[in-house]
């Protein structure tokens, strides 16, 4: 889109799945001039998607990866000063970087799943919003600019057995999203929330600690989003007229109907 044109965009948890799929999207629907900041832990995959996209879509897209763990308010904090100066004036912000771990119910939930959901999902993508948002505000002569476009889920509406935790933090999300939607209502900067339901990633077999099986069988007989479908989503809310907030979306496959409700072929 036209709209997209001249946009630098940065996106957190470009190295897999919905992430790695908005990056490409993006590229796709600008391909002349266009920044990508892609973030990470996983450098070297990041730098794998870069490549793949320059390939793709040829070298009007410059693309950017940049190593961050958003769990870590240091490196969140000195994010910004690290960028080249062309890559500073971010118009677009997709916090995306999350993660699920365990099915485990109280009181048997790991302490230390607690803490890197609450840590990645919400205190990372608060941080990040609040590393970016100040120069955000001042540009447009002090009207602001620029799109927040937090990933929350399903999970975040409705609470099931086995999520107390990526659950909890999705509303956490959700509500942080509304409240900053609010807050910003005099200002040209659009704050939207997408809530996907069952899309095939990386994402169950983090919450399996690996073990792919395990993963593989959460959508036995049942046909998943695509990350790309979610992409498509993002990139859609980020091209519209700037005075059009698609302020809330819920993006389910067609045999889902909650988070629980689940139609299955076998
Ligand atoms: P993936 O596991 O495929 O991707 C998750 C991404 O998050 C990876 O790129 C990973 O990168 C990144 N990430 C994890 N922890 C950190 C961290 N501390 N710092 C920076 N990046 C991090 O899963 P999805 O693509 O499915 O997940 C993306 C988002 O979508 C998440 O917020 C998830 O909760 C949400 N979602 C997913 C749904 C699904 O069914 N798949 C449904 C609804 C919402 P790396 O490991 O390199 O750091
Ligand atoms: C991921 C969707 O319902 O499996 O956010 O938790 S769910």
């Amino acid at each position: 889109a036209k709209r997209l044109n001249g946009k630098t965009v940065l996106i957190t948890g470009a190295s897999s799945g919905i992430g790695r799929s908005t990056a490409f999207e993006f590229a796709r629907s600008s391909p002349q001039n266009l920044k990508l900041i892609l973030t990470a832990r996983r450098i070297d995959t990041l730098n794998e998607i870069a490549v793949e996209i320059v390939q793709e879509v040829g070298n009007g897209v410059k693309v950017l990866p940049v190593q961050l763990d958003v769990s870590n308010p240091e490196e969140v904090r000195g994010f910004k000063e690290k960028l080249p100066a062309e890559f500073r004036d971010i118009d677009v912000l997709v916090n995306n970087a999350g993660l699920v771990r365990g099915v485990a119910k109280a009181p048997e939930i790991l302490e230390e799943d607690i803490t890197v959901m609450f840590e990645t999902n919400v205190t990372g993508l608060i941080n990040m919003t609040q590393a970016i948002l100040p120069e955000m505000l001042e540009r447009n002569n002090g009207a602001g600019v620029g799109d927040i476009i937090n990933i929350g889920s399903i999970a975040g509406r409705e609470p099931y057995v086995g999520g107390g935790i990526y659950c909890a933090t999705k509303a956490a999300v959700r509500s942080f999203t509304e409240s900053m939607r609010k807050e910003l209502i005099s200002k040209r900067i659009r704050v939207i929330c997408i809530d996907p339901g069952q899309v095939e990633t990386d994402f169950s077999v983090v919450r399996f600690y690996g073990d792919k099986d395990k993963a593989k069988a959460v959508y036995a007989g049942c046909e998943p989003l695509t990350p790309e479908d979610i992409a498509e989503a993002i990139v859609f809310a980020a091209g519209r007229r700037e005075n059009v907030v698609i302020a809330d979306t819920l993006i389910f496959p067609n045999h889902q109907a909650s988070a629980t409700i689940m139609h299955r072929n076998n």
